[in-house]
């Protein structure tokens, strides 16, 4: 059913390693098409599949192009196998909510995260404008909303993996380069059984070494934070 679909997306990109969770989690076939956005040609050639050149897009098998991470993981979660577990619950209720922690990682944890890895990357003297703080206390809200979410449930939404798990998984791991979490304590702990999911796990190794690459290139070096270091 899955014969012809392909995921154009990077080893590395979040929101990538968002669908190929998803698609490991559902047991989905697909063919993975690499893109380097960092090659002008490869670039101008993969407009032609997303206009906003933003990684990841996924073809179905019939022919419709999807893109926005959360969209393709909704796309894989009405086609998958009867047996496997939804992504997004069939519940109404549940499924608001899913959808709502899923917003609230993609603006307020990613959206804070993204503009403090791009303040990392200026001059010491230029860091910290208004606009940074203004993102980092919303990043610091979300995180408190979702360690509340996470007193007494294994994944966010509850006792089943989920679209809000997908996002989470790699945006919490890159949260860690920029930014100590470490005093959410029940975040921590998820962290860590995100990390042991055979479908993150997969998708984090797969991702490593174009990282550790992109890393080597930055003007001012990260330090990359390991879980026993916070
Ligand atoms: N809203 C998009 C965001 C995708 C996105 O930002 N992807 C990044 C990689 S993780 C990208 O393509 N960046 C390249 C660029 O902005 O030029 C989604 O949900 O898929």
């Amino acid at each position: 059913m899955f014969t012809d679909m392909k995921l154009y997306y990077a080893p590395a990109s979040s929101y990538s390693q968002r669908v190929l969770i998803a698609l490991y989690e559902q047991e989905i076939d697909f063919t993975p098409i690499e893109v380097n956005l960092f090659d002008p040609e490869a670039r101008s050639q993969y407009l032609q599949i997303n206009p906003f050149g933003k990684i990841p897009t996924l073809t179905t098998d019939e022919g419709e192009v999807l893109h926005e991470a959360c969209i393709i993981i909704e796309y894989l979660d009405r086609c998958s196998k009867g047996s496997q577990q939804r992504l997004i619950p069939e519940d109404p209720k549940l499924a608001l909510e899913v959808r709502m922690l899923e917003r609230i990682i993609d603006i307020y944890v990613n959206g804070g995260r993204e503009a403090l890895f791009t303040d990392s990357q200026r001059p010491p003297e230029e860091r910290g404008n208004k606009s940074v703080l203004k993102a980092q206390r919303l990043l610091e809200t979300a995180c408190t909303v979702l360690n509340e979410k996470l007193v007494d449930r294994t994944w966010l939404a509850g006792e089943e993996f989920s679209l809000a798990d997908c996002a989470a998984a790699p945006t919490l791991a890159y949260l860690r380069m920029v930014y100590n979490y470490k005093h959410f304590l029940n975040l921590m702990a998820y962290i860590k059984r995100l990390e042991s999911r055979a479908s993150v796990t997969k998708v984090f190794l797969s991702g490593r070494e174009q990282m550790t690459q992109m890393l080597s290139t930055l003007s001012y070096p990260l330090e990359l934070l390991a879980l026993e270091k916070l």
